[in-house]
């Protein structure tokens, strides 16, 4: 059934969203006519992404051409919403709506009292479609419960250009599910809360280089899902042997038939300072600041020992597959792999970590056992280890396969082909200003400027360049952090320059740029470097500071 009420033109209300405004307008057409409607604004910022969808209009010869657009911004639109109310939206039972429950018979769902067809956006959903899937024909509050980033204005806009009708008024309310995030752990105020459902956070950004070492609690959190309970009693780490004979691990046999080693090695995450892209073009994922990435010495068995005690030898080749404890109502468990070389070799310092920071590893971080993957994209870094397998392809899970992958700026949603590209696994050269902060004040005189720089792969950070005047001039910042081992620098390093304000100058744009073993060297604008999914900004960090007056 196609959703256009011929004739519904201007606005109709649609809750606090007050510029979305539904058109339809008629085309002469061969049928008779022909509706378009479209979903979201048709304006100016240029900043999204748009798409344009046929969808054929069954039985009624009618063609809906949608534009989606990523509706984030609130610019005010020339009409106010309420002047010309739409007929009112047809009215459906639960009932009715559970019969769209796939894509033949067109896909609907209900939030709160409305209903939608979302049939055109399973395909561009970004979490992936046979998630969507899942709440096909139903409600999306016990969906949304667990994926509570969708509870946000841009997604609930989405959501509304897709509205096709009510709920009878005699329909019993949805019952509230229970909240699945309920047993999460407690964190730091001081955490910048990006998501709390799945928990997302960073450190302030003052806070970022105090520390060489990351206090645990400081430590950014990347939550996909609820942080699981786990009885480390009852735990188990099950690794598919060389055999196919699965070896049962107690965290106990962790702990004591393997030594220990320990790593101080840094973590980020491929979406840090996606801020900055988001500024550019939103991608609608979480606007990390430059806090997505933290520094800890973590104690643990080698990952190395585990698969040759599961019978698997040096040369042997393909992926290491990790899953976590956390899953979502369909079973989908948290999932990513390695390639084999980087699990199994003697230098790659790969670890079933139990400790972080000398201390037992906190829930958030992933109690009782994490892998830590030095020098590669936190995303592999599979926290509540539940299973270890090995073989020739890498995970199948979303993580791997539909996310975290780096794509050319001009592939869009219509034409990302996720088969082509690599996942992430090493990661560029990365450097950031913690200090001082965007648009503070300083004063005139000395100056203090400090930051992070790491790099993937074990390259080390040989230099790092800081700029006060956008990148004119530069000066050499004075590097600090433990010695590592060459190739094999897992750590980052925090720098500091102590300079000067020039007189005279009202503003500076301080600007850095690390350097590491292989003389890579970041770009020096986030544009060209922008991409679907936000990942991998590693441009010069720049910020814009004040010079109070003498
Ligand atoms: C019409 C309904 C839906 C809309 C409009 C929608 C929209 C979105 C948007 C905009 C994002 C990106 C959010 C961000 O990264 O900040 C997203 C991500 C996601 N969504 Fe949905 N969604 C819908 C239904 C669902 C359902 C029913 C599920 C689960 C069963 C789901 C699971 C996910 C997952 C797993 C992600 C990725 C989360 C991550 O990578 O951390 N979505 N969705
Ligand atoms: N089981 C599980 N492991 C996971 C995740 C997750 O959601 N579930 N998030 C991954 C991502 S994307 C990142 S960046 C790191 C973050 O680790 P942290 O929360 O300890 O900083 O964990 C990775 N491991
Ligand atoms: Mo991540």
């Amino acid at each position: 059934m196609i959703q256009l009420i011929p004739g519904r033109t201007g606005l109709c209300a649609l809750h606090k969203i007050y510029w979305w405004r539904p058109m339809t307008w008629k085309t002469p057409a061969c049928l008779g006519w022909t509706t378009y409607r479209s979903h979201g604004t048709w304006s100016h910022t240029g900043n999204r992404r748009r798409r344009i969808m046929v969808a054929a209009g069954a039985g009624l010869g009618v063609g809906t051409i949608l534009i989606y657009g990523n509706h984030h911004r609130k610019a005010a639109e020339p009409e106010s919403p309420a002047s010309t109310p739409g007929p009112p939206f047809p009215v459906f039972t639960r009932q009715e709506v559970a019969h769209h429950d796939n894509e033949a018979n067109r896909v609907w769902v209900t939030y709160g009292t409305n209903v939608f067809d979302i049939t055109d956006f399973v395909e561009l959903h970004p979490g992936g479609k046979s998630k969507i899937l899942l709440a096909a024909g139903g409600a999306l509050e016990p969906f949304w419960a667990l994926y509570a980033m969708h509870n946000q204005e841009h997604v609930l806009e989405i959501l509304h250009g897709y509205k096709i009708g009510e709920l009878s008024p005699d329909e019993p309310p949805q019952p509230n599910p229970e909240d699945p995030y309920a047993k999460d752990p407690s964190r730091h105020p001081a955490l910048h809360v990006n998501t709390l459902k799945p928990f997302n956070a960073e450190p302030p950004v003052e806070l970022i280089s105090e520390n060489y070492l990351t206090p645990s609690q400081l430590f950014f959190k990347r939550n996909h899902l609820p942080v699981p309970e786990v009885d480390p009693a009852a735990y188990r780490l099950r690794v598919q042997g060389a055999s196919g004979k699965t070896l049962s691990l107690s965290l106990q046999d962790i702990k004591k038939k393997f030594p220990k080693h320990e790593v101080t090695a840094a973590l980020q995450c491929a979406g840090n300072r996606r801020g900055e892209m988001n500024a550019i073009k939103n991608t609608n994922r979480l606007g990390w600041n430059v806090g997505a990435i933290s520094n800890a010495r973590w104690g643990g068995a080698r990952l190395r020992d585990v698969l040759l005690k599961a019978g698997y030898k040096q040369d042997d080749e393909g992926h290491v597959c990790f899953e976590g404890l956390d899953r979502d109502q369909s079973g989908t468990v948290y999932g990513a792999s390695i390639p084999f070389k980087k699990a199994m070799s003697p230098e790659g310092d790969v670890l079933l970590a139990y400790e972080m920071n000398g201390e037992e590893l906190p829930r958030d971080h992933g109690f009782p056992l994490r892998v830590v993957v030095p020098g590669i994209v936190g995303a592999r870094n599979v926290k509540w280890l539940a299973q270890i397998t090995v073989g020739p392809e890498e995970s199948q899970s979303h993580w791997q396969q539909k996310d975290y992958k780096g794509f050319s700026p001009s592939v869009t949603w219509d034409t990302v082909d996720f088969s082509r590209a690599p996942a992430i696994q090493d990661l560029p050269i990365q450097s950031a200003i913690t200090e001082p902060c965007q648009n503070a004040s300083v004063s005139p005189g000395e100056l203090t400027v400090k930051g992070y720089a790491w790099s993937g792969g074990g390259r080390e950070v040989i230099r790092v360049d800081v700029s006060l005047d956008g990148g004119k001039s530069w000066k050499v910042a004075k590097l600090t952090g433990e010695e590592q081992l060459p190739g094999r620098a897992w750590a980052w390093k925090l720098w500091q320059l102590n300079t000067c304000v020039p007189a005279g100058t009202k503003e500076l744009n301080i600007v850095c740029k690390a350097v590491d073993t292989s003389y890579s060297v970041q770009p020096d604008t986030v544009k060209p470097i922008w991409n679907i999914l936000g990942v991998l900004n590693n441009a010069w960090h720049r910020v814009r500071v004040f010079v109070e007056e003498e």
